[in-house]
């Protein structure tokens, strides 16, 4: 016989099927046995009558195949159970685990279920979340690819420190040191004047010491670059297209998934994402919540969660663009407004009140860009293999990097970015 998969059994009702999988649970009922068996697609029920069945002397997660006939059963999970012919242990699991994994929320705290995360993602809502993940991912290549833009893998070592703002991990090189990528940036916005448009998934790292639940040290960055743009909003529109695609997707291939987690899909209005100015949110803040931050350079996090409940309670969104940055805030590649040199053309993406996306306009004229340096107390020789590019034409550009676990945490209310991480790396954990 065989082998077929939890999520065919609807088409097989009343014939004879070969399963194989993990022993999710199982219960003895005195006259009846009821296991669970879970594959990669989900789980069924095991019911027999047999007081010498295998599945009661076996302990959870070991590795069954079991045949049967599939019966429709309105108790069982999914409306369908297979009655036991016959149930054969493949992998015989001699431990008792850590915490118990079939309960809808694994009941233990982050650090153990990070411990044992071999463990921790074989419940249901955890595969879930990384299963939406694996879509997001898939959407956003999709959309990309679809839009003419070109995937590009730039490398993660570098012999330069820095490209500004954050800190960098240091590595032996041989008789040397290289440095851990932050971003890719540079790159991309070199592969610009190669293919006018390009995209990067790949994980960058910051050696940030932020021991908080939006940061870590290793994350996946989803990055796009695009040449010829007549302004910032050009690219803001380009990530609310990818949005609106990866929700129609999530939508398509997720709906057990989101149902499994509880979760509303998120909501982008018939008019688009709102994009408010810097100033102007500060203002909103100020009269609106009474929080005193105008002039200041950058929201706090508070700031951003009041500025996601205005775009959710006033616009109807759950997103919303924070356009004009502050220049003492932004990098140097950013483009300075010439009207008001306070200002940038670099924007932020807040999603339900999380700063999900940094993004911009780039200064893609050589003279500017190294004023811009000079004006961050930068030395522009530092930056030779940057400047050179431009020194042979860059069209005007633009971009915007996305970090793939905040995504995935704000789409599904988690409130921290360790639990939409496979293998998070932060200033306590190397591993497993
Ligand atoms: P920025 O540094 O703002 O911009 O990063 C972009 C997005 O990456 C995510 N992110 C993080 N996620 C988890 N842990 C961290 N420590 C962390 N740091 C950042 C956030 C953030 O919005 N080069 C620019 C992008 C560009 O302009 O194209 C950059 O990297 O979601």
């Amino acid at each position: 016989m065989e082998r077929i998969f939890t999520k065919d059994l609807k088409n097989k009702i009343g014939e004879k099927v070969l399963l194989k999988g993990h022993l999710h649970k199982v219960r003895d009922l005195g006259g009846l046995c009821f296991g669970v068996l879970r594959d990669k697609d989900g789980i069924v029920q095991i019911t027999t009558e047999d007081k010498n069945s295998v599945l009661l002397k076996l302990k959870r997660e070991s590795v069954i195949e079991v045949t049967g006939e599939v019966k429709i059963c309105e108790k069982a999970p999914n409306g369908i159970e297979v009655y036991l012919d016959s149930a054969t242990c493949l992998v015989e699991v001699k431990e008792d685990l850590p915490f118990e994994i079939d309960k809808p929320e694994i009941n233990a705290n982050l650090d153990t279920v990070l411990n044992f995360r071999s463990i921790s993602l074989r419940n249901l809502r955890n595969r879930s979340i990384f299963k939406i993940q694996a879509v997001l991912l898939k959407a956003f290549r999709d959309y990309f690819v679809k839009n003419d833009f070109v995937e590009i893998n730039t490398s993660k070592l570098s012999g330069h420190a820095t490209e500004g703002g954050t800190t960098v991990f240091k590595v032996e090189y041989f008789d040397r040191f290289a440095y851990l990528a932050q971003s890719p940036q540079f790159y991309k916005q070199m592969m610009v004047g190669v293919f006018e448009r390009v995209f990067e998934t790949n994980f960058v790292y910051r050696a940030e010491e932020h021991n908080t639940s939006r940061h870590l040290n290793e994350y996946m960055s989803l990055d796009v670059e695009m040449g010829y743009i007549q302004s910032a909003t050009d690219i803001m529109k380009l990530e609310e297209g990818f949005l609106k695609h990866a929700i129609e997707m999530l939508k398509n291939e997720c709906t057990e998934d989101f149902e499994r987690l509880k979760i509303d899909f998120a909501i982008i209005p018939d008019s688009g994402i709102p994009i408010i100015r810097f100033d102007e949110a500060q203002k909103i803040l100020d009269e609106k919540y009474g929080q005193h931050c105008y002039g200041d350079p950058d929201f706090e996090p508070e700031h951003e969660k009041l500025l996601g409940k205005y775009a959710k309670e006033e616009l109807g969104s759950d997103f919303i663009f924070i356009s004009n940055y502050p220049t003492v805030k932004r990098p140097m590649y950013t483009m300075i407004d010439p009207d008001n040199k306070e200002f940038t053309f670099g924007f932020d993406l807040l999603f339900k009140g999380l700063e999900i996306t940094s993004g911009a306009q780039r200064e893609h004229r050589y003279e500017e860009l190294v004023n811009n340096m000079k004006n961050k107390g930068l030395n522009p020789d530092d930056f030779e293999d940057y400047l050179n590019q431009f020194k042979y034409g860059l069209p005007p550009h633009g971009g915007f990097a996305i970090g793939l676990e905040r995504l995935t945490a704000q789409l599904l209310n988690i409130s921290n970015v360790r639990e939409t991480t496979l293998l998070p790396r932060d200033l306590d954990r190397l591993t497993p």
